[in-house]
């Protein structure tokens, strides 16, 4: 400890068990360890110096951003040094000729957006923890949010990063070239990695126009598969499409009930799809034609002006803390080719069911990337059972078993059903080659 407390200064080597508390918790409250103490650089010479002196000391690392992950990646097994990376809050200026800027690994992406907005740029990545999650967790676990139809995922939004190595050595690739064909995709690599191969400590990220207009539409639709039918007419209608979200009448009975919303409409629907334009100029017409003769669209609302738009938006935002509103939720996060998205949403309930007859399913996603957040409240002590019946699934449906949240340790014991035992030798090989004595985020990812 006092080592670490040389690097950083001791007010940022936490030991108290109340002050390391917070962050040995994550954010679902179904994960937890403890750390032998949270240390917090400031700078990535001290996340460089702290990895070295806890190799040094033979001691293993967890590494956390804004703890807003869902698969338990950022807490500790137990007995790790706890790594906060919350301090690393440098925001470089907007660039304009690159349209890119240089973000510490512990700004969230909220301050990155107000940066970017301020300039006349937008960030492509948005999703609902935007206040707390930080641009290091988001790279880390390559997120994916609700723009990822238009923009894709956190790691297409990289352009350069800077990364201790678990031997203490620093990568720094910060020039933001748009192209580079020297070899190996490291940073491409390390994206996504979950903190298994690297410590990231600084990014380069792609911005995107900030498009002002917006036209927001809820959908009513007669089933999952009318949602789906829709789409590809959305898209080749609409270029300025930027959102497309999923979700069920039980999800939205919740969201009401905790956010004390109106009803959208009068009766209750089969499914809903909340649909977002955002284009130079108001796309609200282009919208409005576009759904409106949609086979299966049972009730429309179109949303013109920013506060109808929240509004709506909160429909489909509201279902994480409403869902944690009534306790803690076996959280599958999965994917599914697009077309079997109605016969993954058909066979839940029963599936579900199966294991745990008084569970209750509460549904929501990413539509366009066929992507299903699948909440199970009630499960008592079967969640290992509700997990395996869903991931199977997924699995038997050609899916994966983490679409944008990661496999942490959540997923840990089925990431066979995903990947074929070839890939994780490969795997396997890469983190042994470079964290040969596995000091970053044991027991992430890996068994
Ligand atoms: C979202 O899409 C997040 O809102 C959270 O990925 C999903 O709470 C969840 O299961
Ligand atoms: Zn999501």
């Amino acid at each position: 400890m006092k080592a670490l407390a040389d690097i950083v200064g001791s007010e940022h080597v936490l030991v108290d068990s109340d002050v390391k508390a917070s962050y040995e918790t994550d954010w679902t409250q179904r994960f937890t360890g403890s750390a032998v103490c949270v240390v917090r650089p400031g700078t990535t010479d001290e996340v460089a110096a702290v990895v070295r002196a806890c190799v040094a000391e033979g001691l293993r690392i967890t590494v956390q951003g804004g703890n807003t992950g869902l698969v338990g990646g950022g807490v500790p097994a137990g007995g790790e040094v706890l790594m906060s990376l919350t301090r690393l809050t440098a925001l470089g200026d907007v660039d304009r000729a690159s349209s890119q800027v240089t973000a510490g690994a512990g700004v969230t992406l909220a301050v990155l957006q107000a940066r970017a907005r301020d300039a006349g740029f937008d960030v492509g990545v948005d999703l609902a923890a935007r206040d707390s999650a930080t641009v290091g967790g988001l790279v880390a676990t390559n997120a994916g949010g609700i723009r990822v139809l238009r923009y894709g995922s956190m790691r297409q939004q990289v352009l350069g990063l800077t990364a201790v190595m678990p031997d203490g050595s620093v990568i720094s690739r910060m020039a933001g070239l748009e192209k580079d064909g020297t070899g190996y995709d490291l940073m491409g690599l390390i994206a996504g990695s979950e903190g298994t191969l690297a410590v990231i400590t600084e990014v380069r990220v792609r911005l995107v126009p900030r498009y002002r207009a917006r036209a927001v539409a809820l959908l009513a639709m007669s089933s999952t598969a009318a949602a789906v039918a829709v789409l590809p007419g959305l898209r080749a209608a609409l270029p300025s499409l930027a959102a497309a979200e999923l979700f069920y009448a039980p999800g939205l009975a919740l969201v009401r009930k905790h956010g004390g919303l109106p009803a959208p409409f009068p009766e209750e629907h089969e499914a809903y799809l909340l649909v977002e334009c955002a284009d130079l100029t108001d796309p609200t017409t282009q919208l409005v034609a576009a759904v409106e003769s949609a086979d299966g669209l049972v009730d429309a609302r179109i949303a013109d002006d920013a506060s109808g738009q929240r509004a709506l938006w909160a429909y489909r935002e509201a279902h994480t803390e409403s869902i944690s509103a009534e306790g803690v939720p076996v959280k599958l996060d999965v994917s599914v080719p697009i077309t079997s998205l109605p016969a993954l949403v058909e066979q839940l309930e029963p599936v579900i069911a199966g294991v745990c007859p008084g569970a209750r399913a509460i549904v929501f996603g990413h539509v366009n990337e066929g992507n299903l957040h699948v909440n199970v409240l009630d499960s008592g002590d079967l969640h290992e059972e509700v997990t395996d019946a869903v991931l199977r699934l997924v699995a038997s449906l050609d899916g994966s078993i983490s679409s944008e949240h990661g496999v942490g340790r959540a997923k840990v014991p089925w990431l066979g059903l995903s990947r074929s035992s070839t890939e994780i030798d490969t795997m396997r090989a890469i983190k042994r080659a470079l964290d040969p004595a596995g000091t970053l985020n044991p027991g992430v990812l890996f068994p």
